[in-house]
């Protein structure tokens, strides 16, 4: 990039932050832009990348992101399901404020997002992959001069996508097809501006369908079943026990692919499915892992590897085992919390840790900073430019809002909840009818509180609710939920 172009650039950036005013970037320095690859998969746990967890799988590239860059352990979403979550992501608002409180809703693209501002300021912006916000007029992905897409939640083999609005065929695995579409913008881009691609995988979602190059994959292993697998949920709500996501019972034949041996004890059958579930969501990971390795290879190739921020995350975590369940959307750890790494050499020190919080809606007002853009007050997220760069402000954020929105839609029979996560304990407010909810079809259910001590239990088996030791306690993070809840307006 030559220094003349850098220089318009940053002059470009400077006239669009004045119409966005309020908060500011957090650096203090003039803009010099860099280029954002946004790399996110579609419910990826964080106990299946090896940098946070080594028990199920290695995964060389993505630990590559970490060894370079920061790895945060504490990172949530606000609400834990897909296309809520993205919308989080891209306008920095709390589902009530971006109006995406639920699957069942559509997105608004006429609201302000992230990329819409990077590209006001100068950047060449598209979106590549899953979207999962809805098609057609308002829909449709804006803010991006590229976009294609995936419709709704895609397929694994030989996939549809939409290209700025037309549908195309495509021959092959989609993980690749994403990566190949995803290098072929930046190879043919205008190497006088500066890049955001947010590169979107559709894998691992559901029904995990691995490609040929690893269907053999783990074949003559056994892969560990994890702490919580046999959770009889004693001792927690009624909204645990209900769920309709347990590997016993709600896998389905799509999901498992084939049938079981006969005369399996119960215990046995379970413990088969697993392995049929587990193996094929690895083997999917696994694709995953080596097309990021594509994409590292390529940006050092190009002479992009360091003007580039590289970050890479999942639009929730996943459970994979865990209190006997698959899927996301409560509050519990393995669900709330998605793997977040980023790489930037100039600014982020290699192979460093973070537990300081993190939030979804946090990633907007990052992209912003990092761009030298000023982040417009409606923004409900911080950057979290210093947090990465090893200078978290003393005052940092220590405690998370959450909410789930989607009252026991199926087939997954979740009931709504809110709660508030601290560094030591979790507070769960699964508020059924009481206060109306998107998808209300339950008639008489009492709403339930949970409490987990996260110091004393982080398997989250153990209710403290009702245990009189934690009264005082309960008191005061109370008046922090609601005091948060506040904060973020939602209060009808
Ligand atoms: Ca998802």
């Amino acid at each position: 990039m030559k220094t003349n172009k850098l220089f318009i650039l940053t002059g470009l950036a400077a006239i669009a932050s004045t119409s966005c005013s309020q908060k500011e970037n957090t650096s203090g320095q003039p803009a010099k832009p860099m280029n954002i690859l946004y790399i996110m998969t579609d419910d990826h746990s964080f106990q299946t990348i090896s940098a946070y967890d080594k028990r199920y799988i290695q995964t060389p590239n993505i630990d590559r992101i970490a060894n370079e860059g920061v790895r945060f352990t504490n990172s949530f979403v606000a609400n834990s399901i897909s296309g809520p979550s993205r919308a989080c992501m891209l306008t920095g608002k709390h589902s009530h404020k971006n109006g995406f409180i639920d699957n069942a809703h559509t997105f608004d693209g006429s609201q302000q997002t992230f990329p819409k501002l990077l590209r006001k300021a100068g950047y060449q912006t598209a979106m590549i992959g899953k979207w999962h916000l809805g098609h057609g007029g308002v829909n449709d992905p804006t803010g991006f001069d590229y976009w294609n897409v995936l419709p709704d939640q895609g397929e694994y083999h030989n996939p549809e996508m939409i290209e700025m609005g037309k549908t195309k065929q495509y021959d092959g695995y989609v993980t690749d097809i994403i990566t190949d579409l995803s290098l072929d913008w930046i190879d043919h881009r205008d190497t006088d501006k500066p890049f955001m691609l947010m590169l979107h995988h559709k894998a691992p979602h559901r029904p995990w369908e691995p490609d040929a190059k690893h269907a053999d994959m783990y074949e003559d292993v056994t892969i560990p079943e994890p702490e919580t697998f046999n959770d009889d949920y004693s001792n927690r709500s009624n909204a645990a026990k209900e769920a309709t996501m347990r590997i016993d019972r709600d896998l389905n034949e799509i999901d498992l692919k084939e049938d079981p041996p006969e005369n399996l004890s119960d215990a046995e059958l379970k413990s088969w499915k697993y392995q049929r579930y587990i193996k094929d969501y690895l083997r999917v990971v696994a694709s995953i892992d080596d097309n990021v390795g594509r994409v590292l290879d390529y940006l050092k190739e190009a002479g992009l590897e360091d003007n580039t921020i590289i970050m890479y995350t999942s639009d929730q975590g996943f459970f994979l085992g865990d209190h006997g369940w698959y899927d996301k959307r409560f509050m519990y750890e393995e669900s709330l919390r998605m793997p977040f790494i980023v790489r930037y050499p100039e600014k982020i020190k290699a192979g460093s840790t973070t537990s300081d919080f993190a939030l979804n809606v946090d990633f907007a007002e990052t992209f912003l900073d990092y761009a030298g853009i000023e982040i417009p007050a409606f923004m409900q997220g911080t950057s979290l430019r210093p947090v990465m760069e090893d200078r978290t402000p003393s005052d940092w954020q220590t405690s998370h809002y959450y909410r789930y929105w989607e009252h026991l839609s199926e087939p997954h029979h979740v009931v709504a909840h809110y709660g508030m996560r601290t560094e030591r304990y979790k507070l769960i407010y699964y508020y059924g009818e009481a206060l109306g909810s998107s998808n209300t079809r339950d008639e008489s259910r009492e709403p339930e509180w949970e409490l987990f001590d996260l110091e004393e239990d982080p398997a989250e088996l153990n209710n403290v609710y009702d245990n009189p030791a934690y009264a005082e306690t309960l008191v005061q993070l109370k008046e922090e939920l609601y005091r948060l809840k506040e904060k973020v307006g939602d209060t009808e």
